[in-house]
């Protein structure tokens, strides 16, 4: 008999604001994938546990400064260290769920204004990594955001920061293709049946044969 050719596991990224409840979602999401037999693995951003990643934890909760442009590609460093084992991962099958990815990256970076950190300048150095077959944009207002607890202590949970995020993410996506935006302010429960539904549909509808694509 003739072997089957191997079906590639998706890469599914799970993007949005502050308490709209991604990490929820995703440890929903994995559970509801696991359980139906679908080999998972559940990865966030930024991955604090890493050399960089203790730099970037540092300057999150506001015990060392970085230059802006400095803490940008650290972030995005921080995504290219896993880079390739996420490719090995869902080349053997493995579907793959990430918790933020370069679209965080690029809008925190350019809400700062600063004149030398646009959009642009910010998006180069995701270009190649791997390129997500759905991305999930958790929306919520901001005053359902503020039931689920006002904000913390780290460095971009402010009212300013937030509104330009909230703009700049609307801005990201209006150009991105493989977007499916899910309103994140109904119960954890209904949320999570949504995104079942969509990521059933995406993963019956890819080429799982067809590699992995890249950023670009
Ligand atoms: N950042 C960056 O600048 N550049 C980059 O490249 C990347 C990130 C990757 C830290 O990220 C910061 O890094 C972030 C962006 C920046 N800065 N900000 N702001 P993080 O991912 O570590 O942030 P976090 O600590 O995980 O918080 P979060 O993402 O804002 O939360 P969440 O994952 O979306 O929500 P949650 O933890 O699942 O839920 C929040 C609470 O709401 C919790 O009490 C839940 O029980 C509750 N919840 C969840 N869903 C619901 C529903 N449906 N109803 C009611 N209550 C709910
Ligand atoms: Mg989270």
């Amino acid at each position: 008999s003739q072997a089957q050719p191997t079906r590639r596991g998706a890469l599914i990224v799970v993007e949005g604001l502050d308490r709209a409840g991604k990490s929820s979602q995703c440890e929903m999401l994995r559970d509801s994938l696991w359980q139906k037999g679908s080999p998972v693995k559940y990865i966030r951003f930024p991955d604090r546990t890493t050399p960089i990643g203790k730099l970037i934890d540092s300057y999150l909760r506001g015990s060392s400064h970085q230059d802006d442009h400095s803490i940008h590609l650290l972030f995005s460093a921080n995504r290219w260290e896993v880079a390739k084992s996420i490719e090995d991962e869902i080349a053997s099958g493995t579907t793959v769920i990430v918790d933020r990815y370069s679209y965080s990256g690029v809008v925190y970076s350019a809400a700062k204004a600063n004149p030398t950190l646009s959009l642009e300048w910010a998006w180069q150095p995701e270009i190649g990594l791997p390129r997500p077959d759905i991305c999930l944009f958790l929306s919520i207002s901001p005053e359902e955001a503020a039931k689920r607890g006002g904000f913390g202590v780290e460095r971009y949970e402010n009212e300013p920061m937030q509104t330009r995020v909230r703009q700049l993410f609307s801005t990201v996506f209006e150009r991105q293709e493989d977007v499916s935006i899910i309103d994140a302010g109904r119960s954890i429960t209904e949320v999570a049946l949504q995104i079942q539904a969509t990521v059933s549909d995406c993963i019956e509808h890819m080429d799982a044969t067809a590699p992995l694509r890249k950023l670009e």
